[in-house]
């Protein structure tokens, strides 16, 4: 199946994030992040949030893949399949392990100084996400996380430390992943680092209360102030760096053409445009007092506040795009699956095993929206399909599915690119298998490359090619343009 190429430069890749493949969680001086704290589950039980670490549960991000130990190995991988472009993540407590630390761990900053010169080896662009739900355990406990305004200072100690050291090898960088996280089910702990009780699944549920609201945005503005500085400081320090948003992306289609069907759909829309309005056009957007009422939220902005987001807007657009949805007002309708867009089901398209819905389509139809609102270059940098791979007798994964999955959702960007869109890069989600950030399993794979692991963290860590990883190789070699399985 041969198809018009991509752009000469086009970046293709893949991503993952610290915290679900490092392991690693004691070595190099490193402290304890929030994701060191959310036990193991399934897409029935979920993941519980403990304080105290129980000997007794296990938690994920301990070993994780072991991508510590294994990264040249996962990196010759990526360059054997041709890879352009490596989204990771910094984990902050690599750096400064409390988050407050007067000085940063030299140990922590020669890792990732390594894994950034094993990339350059290979020609690979790195794209750094410096905080993708890895805040200090500390910083949650003693500051309250991003609601305490201290914590930004702290945060843009960090990357002062990391921008210095690591010019010449990184260029591309990510300020917080799926920013958005703090209006929706994932918030609270992982997004905020908001201090939280033990309890059931205390990272994933949406605020009921007007208070809880405002906590949320008010971390989420010291957030956005973070970034807005740590752009500044980016530049600052080496003008060649290009710092990007990342948004938790989704599709929210009117589920019937009720008006109130489509009012609320266009409400939805506006998750993918409120934290890309601030961080892009540098100011709240023109919807948010209206919103923030409906929530009885309210935000506490100092002055100033509004000159920092304007002084330091980004360069580009990412977003992580698994689904779209259905929107609807007061109708009682089933709801699908997701972990950060969760909506009604949509009876034209089908679900994962997890059920995510699926719609290549949807793709197409953001980006144009992303597009026609931003009209700055645009990265997909998490896409996939998570599904339960097998491991045959004979040492192989076939992996058909993953295959359909990703092809179609290439051939939608191509459709997108012709649409006028500068799609600039796609970075697939868990290039490499990984724990599951929602459920915290390692049955529920996206990689192109298997690894012999399972749910509670035993087996060889041995890394197999499945037979996506061929077809995405193939795909690289003829730039997009051969998108066939044979
Ligand atoms: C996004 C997160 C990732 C990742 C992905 C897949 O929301 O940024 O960290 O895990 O979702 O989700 P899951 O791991 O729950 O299948």
């Amino acid at each position: 199946m041969m198809n018009p190429a991509f752009p000469e430069t086009f970046y293709w890749g893949g991503a993952v994030a610290a915290n679900q493949c490092e392991g690693g969680w004691r070595e190099g001086g490193k402290g304890e992040s929030v994701c060191d704290h959310m036990t193991d589950g399934s897409r029935t039980a979920p993941r519980l949030y403990t304080n105290i670490l129980d000997p007794d549960r296990y938690y994920p991000s301990h070993n994780a893949i072991d991508f510590y130990h294994h990264y040249k190995q996962d990196i010759a991988l990526f360059a054997e399949m041709g890879f352009k472009m490596f989204r990771m993540s910094i984990n902050w407590t690599r750096i400064y392990p409390n988050g407050d630390d007067a000085q940063p761990s030299r140990e922590g900053i020669e890792f990732y100084r390594d894994v950034f010169r094993e990339l350059k080896k290979y020609g690979i662009e790195p794209l750094v996400t410096l905080h993708h739900y890895e805040v200090p355990y500390h910083l949650s406990d003693a500051y309250d996380g991003w609601y305490d305004r201290r914590t930004i200072g702290f945060f843009l100690r960090y990357c002062e430390t990391v921008f210095t050291e690591y010019r010449g090898l990184v260029k591309y960088w990510l300020t917080f992943n799926e920013i958005n996280a703090a209006q929706m089910g994932i918030g609270d702990i992982l997004s905020l680092g908001l201090r939280t009780p033990d309890g059931v699944n205390k990272g994933f549920g949406a605020p009921s209360t007007p208070k809880d609201w405002s906590r949320r945005f008010q971390a989420l503005h010291h957030q956005f102030l973070a970034s807005a500085q740590a752009v500044q400081l980016a530049r600052r320090i080496d003008p060649e760096y290009k710092v990007g948003c990342m948004v938790a992306g989704g599709a929210f289609y009117p589920y019937t053409p009720d008006p109130e069907d489509v009012l609320k759909a266009q409400a939805e829309m506006r998750m993918n445009y409120f934290c890309g309005d601030v961080q892009i056009r540098g100011a709240y957007p023109y919807f948010t007092r209206r919103m923030l009422d409906q929530l009885g939220a309210s935000i506490r902005i100092q002055p100033g506040d509004e000159e920092i987001l304007k002084a330091g807007t980004v360069d580009f657009y990412t977003f992580s795009y698994y689904m779209s949805t259905c929107s609807a007002g007061e109708k009682n309708l089933e709801k699908a699956s997701g972990n950060a867009v969760i909506g009604i089901k949509n009876p034209y398209i089908p679900s994962s095993d997890w059920g995510w819905q699926i719609d290549p389509k949807g793709l197409r139809y953001l980006l144009n929206e992303l597009y026609g609102r931003y009209q700055l270059p645009i990265l997909i940098v998490e896409n996939g399909l998570g599904a339960a791979d097998r491991l045959e007798e004979d040492g192989h994964v076939h992996d058909p599915y993953r295959i359909d999955y990703l092809r179609d959702h290439i051939q939608q960007i191509r459709e997108a690119i012709e649409d006028g869109v500068k799609v600039i890069g796609y970075t697939p989600w868990g290039c490499i298998d990984l724990v599951s950030l929602s459920t915290g399993e390692m049955k529920k794979r996206y990689g192109f490359i298997y690894v012999d692991l399972d749910d509670k963290g035993q087996g060889s860590f041995d890394r197999i090619k499945k037979d996506s990883f061929f077809w995405y190789k193939k795909v690289i070699a003829s730039n997009g343009a051969d998108l066939g399985t044979d």
